[in-house]
């Protein structure tokens, strides 16, 4: 498989990790059973809703903060401990969490940023799971400006590991052309927290 990253990190694309149906089946189980959650950021003192619903899953103790937010992890449920084992033993690689992002449609969107808060550990290794509506994926190195584009498809399973966080930037842009959902599971490893 290509290292899609030039230099600085590793970045994996498998565009038929899952099949169309499969992905779909977990979309709507996803869907339906996860408490979706619309976040509120305070960016120069104003309150903001993410463009976006969120879900924090886990092992008790795995605690995750993120824009200025405690992330208390829900159980894992039993569709989410599926798709974890599938995908650690894709990987070889254990997860004590699951970060999942819902885009409703176009206007929902995840801006430029690194997965590198302490937590995560040095260079974290991360599985980027998409179900549903395709959408871009841009990944931007810091020094050299060079950027990669990845449509991510229904099913499909993007991996980056190494010190990729500490080089490049990843975002999900809005787009203007007519999205179903998507829903979009980043299953970690984080140090946990003795509660
Ligand atoms: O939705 C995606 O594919 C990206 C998610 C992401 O960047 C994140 O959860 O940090």
């Amino acid at each position: 498989m290509k290292n899609l990253a030039s230099q600085d990190g590793e970045l994996f694309y498998l565009a038929d990790f899952l099949t169309e149906p499969q992905a779909l089946q977990y979309f709507e189980r996803l869907n339906a059973e996860l408490d979706w959650q619309q976040e509120v950021a305070t960016i120069v003192g104003r309150r903001v809703p993410i463009p976006r619903l969120v879900c924090w899953h886990g092992d008790e103790g795995a605690v995750y903060q993120y824009s200025g937010l405690t992330h208390y992890p829900q159980a894992w449920t039993g569709t989410l401990l599926d798709l974890k084992q599938s995908i650690e033993n894709a990987c070889n690689h254990p997860f004590n969490s699951v970060l999942g992002n819902l885009y409703r449609d176009g206007r929902d969107s995840m801006g430029w940023h690194a997965d590198q808060e302490t937590i995560l550990g040095i260079n974290p290794f991360i599985a980027s799971l998409s179900l549903g509506a395709e959408r871009l994926f841009k990944i931007r190195h810091n020094k050299t400006g060079e950027t990669v584009d990845i449509n991510l498809v229904n099913g499909s399973l993007l991996l980056m590991g190494g010190p990729l966080q500490h080089h490049w930037r990843h975002c999900v842009p809005k787009t203007q052309q007519p999205k179903s959902a998507r829903i979009n599971l980043t299953f970690r490893n984080i140090k946990q927290q003795t509660l």
